[in-house]
């Protein structure tokens, strides 16, 4: 008999689907969009969504805890892998304090209950995490520089808006159920679309007129652009009501050099005034701006500048004006059910790699759970000497993923589809989505909620994280700040940041350095690497890897380098080779090359650094290559 139920999709992506699943057996779910979800009409999901549908029972699934000694991998019971890893926490705690517990949290998935598990951390008085995100901290930093706190952009004010730029956001392959609204708003609003990109794309595609920057750049462009709107008498007559620091910003303006940025941004004079011009005719113009032009040094003074340009547009006046980005997807998640820990110490996501050995109190051990950095973090060498560096690692998975290879025990967790009541935010669209358990979990996973239980109760510590979550289900459920929709699905009051009547003030940038900076040599290669509509970050369940790895190059530095379309070559980094095949694409510019992000590959390429507001900026990395 089939049996349907709602739930939702994990993944750490904007459109976090409210999803149809169908049981056919105890083994067997289908997957669709639910069909009262509005963003899901159609009962469309995407196809990486969709691969849950195996991925669910599929032989890689972790079944049983593993613990590695010298001769390798080992399946042990719960109880002794739980009694170990208790045995190591109570160690590292009595010889250097809490501190020496090191717990490393990714987005592997964004559901609630899997942030109940620090409470545990928090009651054995405080622990060691990264501080900003290998994703959108640097650009979500300038926004917050800004604003002093990350401005919302609420999906429905996209219907005032005439202009949508995406401005380095490959939505079509990123963001797939923004793009019926935009096509309906182009029908019904003629609302025109635009591109700012690296390279042609599916994005690009789409858009009605695109122009290409040179990587990096773009926070010059905005600086150029807003000082055109001041020195030409465009700027919206009232954007100085609006901010903070109005002379400072004017003054660092009139001190740009306006050729020399032009030339940074390799756009040439007439490209920038069609750019402005785009800008000037459609206002208002919501800026869709994208995660890679923030994965540099200066990722941060970038998004900065883009609220300055929007301001200088219209935005706070001309309703559907504003910079759309991220937002906090766990912002109604209860967080008193974890608590404050007395003492917490945050290390920069991007390089504690580097410095883990110098620590102290050193870290002793470490708890790596819905994330991968050992493929997903920038510097592979370097995290592999950091984990070398710490002597217990666990990891909680639900397959045996790179990092879970790294460590000392390693434990199988449930998937969505095999717990609950849960729930789950967007950092696009306000909805808060409840799911439902559908069937148990295969061997003997176990749901995080149960496997951080059975821990605190090996140390000693009260508390039962399955309660909590069924207490954050009740609480959720009847909060006055939520309404049921449908079943599943919930609306949260929300305040646009751009188009609410209290008048903002956004603090303008008056030192403008940082966007111009640059480290590179002129044999080396800048190294971006880019996100595939094929699977989502370091998940590529269902699409496997490629053989050889593509590398995109642009016609003048393969003509440079003797090398054809098609032709292997090695790229090197930090002593690194990697044999890939060469695919020439005509639409880029010349000193970088393009790899898809998510393989093993990619970061042993790349350098593991710091950028403002604890970026990871994974596209400040230079490779050479050569014909193979
Ligand atoms: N299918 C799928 N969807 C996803 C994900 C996924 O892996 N797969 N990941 C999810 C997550 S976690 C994130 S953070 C988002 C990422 O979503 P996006 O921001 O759309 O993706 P990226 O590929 O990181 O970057 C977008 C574009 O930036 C361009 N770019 C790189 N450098 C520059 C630059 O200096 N200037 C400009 N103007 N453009 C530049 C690249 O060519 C790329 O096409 O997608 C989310 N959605
Ligand atoms: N070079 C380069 N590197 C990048 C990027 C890039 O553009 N270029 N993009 C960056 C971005 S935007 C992001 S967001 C990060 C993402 O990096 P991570 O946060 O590491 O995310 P994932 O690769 O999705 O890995 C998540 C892991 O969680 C596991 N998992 C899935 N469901 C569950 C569950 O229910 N419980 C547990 N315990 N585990 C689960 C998966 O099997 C997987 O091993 O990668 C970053 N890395
Ligand atoms: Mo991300």
């Amino acid at each position: 008999m089939v049996k349907s139920f709602i739930s939702c999709c994990p993944y750490d992506c904007p459109d976090s689907c409210s999803m149809l699943v169908e049981r056919l057996d105890g083994l067997t779910v289908k997957l669709k969009g639910n069909p009262q979800f509005p963003l899901t009409g159609g009962g469309w999901i995407c196809k990486k969504g969709k691969r849950w549908e195996e991925r669910v029972r599929s032989p890689r699934r972790l079944k049983l805890p593993l613990v590695r000694d010298a001769a390798g991998w080992k399946e042990i019971s719960w109880e002794r892998a739980i009694a170990l890893w208790a045995h190591q926490i109570q160690e590292a705690v009595s010889s250097e304090g809490p501190l020496s517990n090191f717990v490393y949290q990714g987005a592997g998935s964004l559901y609630y209950s899997k942030k109940l598990f620090k409470k545990l951390f928090v009651d054995l008085g405080g622990y060691t995490e990264p501080r900003g995100s290998l994703c959108g901290s640097a650009g979500g930093a300038g926004l917050k520089k800004a604003f002093g706190f990350t401005p919302v952009y609420k999906p429905d004010n996209l219907k005032h808006a005439r202009g949508v730029l995406f401005w380095g956001r490959n939505a079509v392959e990123t963001h797939p159920h923004l793009l019926p609204i935009i096509r309906e708003l182009r029908i019904k609003k003629d609302v025109k679309v635009g591109a700012l990109e690296i390279r042609r794309t599916s994005t690009t595609d789409f858009a009605d007129v695109w122009w290409r920057i040179r990587p990096g750049s773009d926070g010059a462009l905005a600086a150029l652009l807003c000082k055109r709107l001041l020195e030409s008498g465009d700027a919206w007559p009232s954007w100085r009501k609006r901010a903070k620091n109005a002379d400072g910003f004017q003054e660092a303006l009139e001190g740009l050099n306006e050729g020399k940025l032009l030339e940074f941004t390799g756009l040439d004079k007439p490209t920038f005034e069609t750019i402005y011009s785009w800008l000037l005719a459609n206002r208002p113009v919501a800026i869709y701006a994208g995660y890679g032009p923030q994965r540099y040094m200066s990722g941060s003074s970038t998004f900065h500048l883009l609220v300055a340009l929007s301001l200088l547009l219209g935005a706070f006046d001309l309703r559907g004006a504003g910079v759309v980005f991220g937002k906090d997807e766990d912002r109604m998640f209860p967080v008193e059910l974890v608590g404050v820990p007395p003492v917490r110490r945050r290390v920069p996501i991007g390089d504690w790699v580097l410095n883990v050995s110098r620590y102290s109190p050193k870290i002793k051990t470490a708890l790596f759970t819905c994330c991968n950095p050992a493929k997903q973090s920038p510097g592979g060498e370097a995290f592999r000497r950091a984990m070398a560096d710490i002597s217990f690692k666990v990891c909680i998975d639900i397959e045996m993923s790179e990092t879970a290879k790294l460590c000392d025990l390693v434990l199988p967790a449930a998937c969505f589809l095999e717990e609950g009541p849960d729930w789950l935010g967007s950092w696009w669209h306000g909805y808060l989505l409840r799911s439902e358990k559908v069937m148990d979990p295969p061997g003997e996973a176990l749901p995080e909620t149960t496997i951080f239980t059975l821990l605190a109760q090996k140390l000693g510590l009260s508390m039962d994280l399955e309660k909590a979550r069924n207490v954050m289900d009740q609480m959720l459920k009847s909060s006055p700040l939520v309404k049921q929709i449908s079943k599943g699905v919930y609306s949260f009051k929300e305040e646009d940041t751009w188009c609410e009547k209290k008048a903002i003030e956004v603090f303008l940038p008056d030192d403008l350095t940082a966007i111009t900076e640059e480290n590179k040599s002129s044999e080396t290669l800048r190294l971006v690497s880019v996100h595939s509509s094929e699977f989502i970050n370091g998940q590529t369940f269902g699409v496997g890897e490629p053989e050889v790895p593509e590398i995109f190059l642009s016609e003048k530095d393969a003509l440079d380098r003797g090398i054809k379309d098609n032709d292997l070559v090695v790229l090197t980094a930090k002593g690194f080779d990697l044999k890939g095949v060469c695919r020439i694409d005509k639409t880029m510019n010349s000193g970088y090359c393009i790899m898809v992000q998510g393989y093993p590959w990619v970061n042993e390429l790349t350098t593991p650094r710091v950028s403002p507001g604890y970026g990871a900026p994974f596209h400040e990395s230079f490779v050479t290559l050569r014909r193979l």
